[in-house]
């Protein structure tokens, strides 16, 4: 999969390209490019952002600006981009990020996120440029960028290659059997710590029962 993000800050990309399901996914023929509006602003000073009409607080990403940025990047108009790849908008009240969402982003060749910063996008950046706006939460946040890496994230990790053969063919079927998410508990040494024991049925090695324990405990977590 290819994954493009246009930020104004690229730099806040740097620990979550290091992280070891990134790696292998990048390792995997994945590809994760940042695209600075910055970079290719037309207007003078490196300016990207303007006062909203209107009057009010804060700053609002240009439309003219991210225009730019994706014809300089694509080589094409960016009212089309969207016809060909997903090109999607982080936005504090897009569509909620969830598990449907992110299984299907991972079936995609290839993504754009775009993160808005200050006040947000012109909404006609969301209007002509975007097939998608998405929201990772019922919160605001400062900026896109923590939710494209939370989104990046989440699809990356979905990918073969990305956490190692075992552990995803593993984690498919936990999650298929467990009616979309491995959401037993977990427990590790020791067995008792404290007087707080481990449950018995993990202990004894009998797999049938520690898998019917485990999806009874997913049952009624996800109630
Ligand atoms: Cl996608 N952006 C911002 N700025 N805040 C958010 C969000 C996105 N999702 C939840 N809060």
């Amino acid at each position: 999969m290819n994954i493009d993000v246009v930020t104004l800050f690229p730099e806040a990309f740097e620990w979550f390209r290091g992280q070891r399901h990134v790696v292998n996914s990048l390792a995997a023929g994945s590809t994760l490019t940042l695209i600075n509006p910055r970079d290719h602003t037309p207007l003078s000073g490196g300016q990207v952002d303007d006062a909203p009409f209107g009057g009010g607080a804060g700053m609002v990403l240009r439309v003219d600006v991210i225009d730019a940025a994706l014809r300089a990047h694509y080589g094409e108009d960016p009212v089309d981009l969207r016809h060909t790849r997903r090109v999607i908008a982080l936005t504090p009240s897009g569509r909620l990020l969830d598990e449907r969402l992110v299984g299907e982003l991972a079936q995609e060749r290839a993504i754009t996120l775009l993160c808005g910063r200050y006040e947000g996008f012109d909404e006609r950046i969301i209007e002509h440029f975007a097939s998608d706006v998405v929201s990772i939460g019922r919160y605001v946040l400062a900026g896109g960028e923590l939710p494209a890496m939370v989104l990046a994230d989440a699809v990356l990790r979905k990918l073969p290659g990305s956490l190692g053969h075992a552990a995803s063919a593993l984690e498919e079927s936990f999650s298929e059997a467990l009616g979309g998410f491995p959401e037993y508990p977990h427990y590790t040494r020791p067995a008792a710590y404290r007087g707080w024991r481990v449950p018995e049925v993990l202990l004894g090695g009998h797999h049938e029962e520690i898998q019917r324990w485990r999806l009874d405990q997913a049952r009624h977590r996800n109630q």
